[in-house]
């Protein structure tokens, strides 16, 4: 019998976590899965085809690319691919090729979600859009502090997305374990978690869940470094006005810079247990 798949999105290969980094951090992110036993799908556009898997070759080529791979959701997604361009999928691209391919399990470091100065922006992650349409359970560390995420919460709760804590109550922050808002529920086995998820789409329920998963406590980027990073990252992208896709792989690059390299060991960390934990996952819904 086939093992139950997870996906990989491949935005955090070209435009989260410099390379070669980046070549490595996916092929162990796929050895996580494997280990967890299931089999780990990554998902990424090259030569104008969605790949299901990435050859050696393909990988190379995509982290090679970074940032000047498109950075493709659900508006752009159609365009990129037939540009015949490099292209990497976000969240919530990957989402959506996920489901269309009848993968129900999907590991990644953060969710996109509801960026601060909304009120003005109107910047919003396509994230959110494809959590409310796809039956796919997505396996992150939260979402992180650059977002708003009070914000970011409520707008999960109108979505009808359900936010589920793997041992936590609380919703992660991504390079920490808290942030102060509340998961819908808790779970601290796998089968039951399992058995939520399965209910919430037998009943008919549409939208994709959120399982929450803590970054571990030794991982955690440390406080004061944290805020004074994140603080600095923020203030840096409103003095140079960088907006839409730019500002998150510019968030996330200060964050390295200004952290001498511990908030991409942080993010690594975080990603590997995400995989292993959506592995598990995906084990059990098959169940
Ligand atoms: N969060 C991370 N690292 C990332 C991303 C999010 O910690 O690399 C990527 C994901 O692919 C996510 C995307 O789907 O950024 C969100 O971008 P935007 O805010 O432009 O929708
Ligand atoms: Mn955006």
């Amino acid at each position: 019998m086939s093992r139950p798949r997870v996906a990989l999105e491949s935005t955090v290969i070209s435009h989260g976590l410099p390379y070669p980094e980046n070549v490595k951090v996916a092929r162990a992110l796929e050895q996580c899965v494997r280990d967890a036993g299931a089999e780990p799908v990554t998902i990424a556009i090259l030569d104008g085809r969605v790949l299901y898997g990435l050859s050696d070759e393909q990988l190379e080529r995509l982290a090679r690319e970074g940032t000047a791979a498109a950075k493709l959701n659900l508006s752009n997604l159609a365009s990129g691919i037939a540009s015949g361009r490099a292209g990497s999928t976000t969240v919530a691209a990957t989402m959506f090729l996920a489901q269309r391919e009848g993968i129900r399990v999907f590991a990644t470091g953060g969710i996109g979600g509801v960026h601060r100065g909304v009120e003005t922006s109107f910047d919003i992650s396509a994230d959110m859009t494809a959590l409310s349409q796809h039956q796919v359970a997505v396996v992150s560390a939260g979402a992180k502090a650059i977002l708003d995420l009070p914000k970011t919460v409520e707008m999960l709760e109108t979505l009808g997305v359900p936010m589920y804590g793997w041992q936590t109550n609380e919703f992660p922050s991504f390079y920490r374990r808290e942030s102060g808002l509340k998961v819908d529920a808790r779970f601290d086995e796998v089968p039951a978690m399992a058995k939520a998820i399965n209910q919430h789409w037998a009943m008919g329920l549409r939208a994709g869940v959120l399982v929450c998963n803590p970054i571990a406590k030794e991982h955690e980027l440390k406080e004061p470094l944290y805020s004074q990073a994140l603080n600095a990252a923020l203030a840096e992208a409103a003095m140079q006005k960088i907006g839409g896709r730019e500002l998150t792989p510019f968030l996330l690059a200060r964050m390295e810079k200004l952290t001498a390299g511990e908030s991409v060991f942080s993010n690594v960390k975080l990603l590997e247990n995400n995989a292993r934990l959506a592995a598990r996952l995906a084990v059990a819904l098959e169940g």
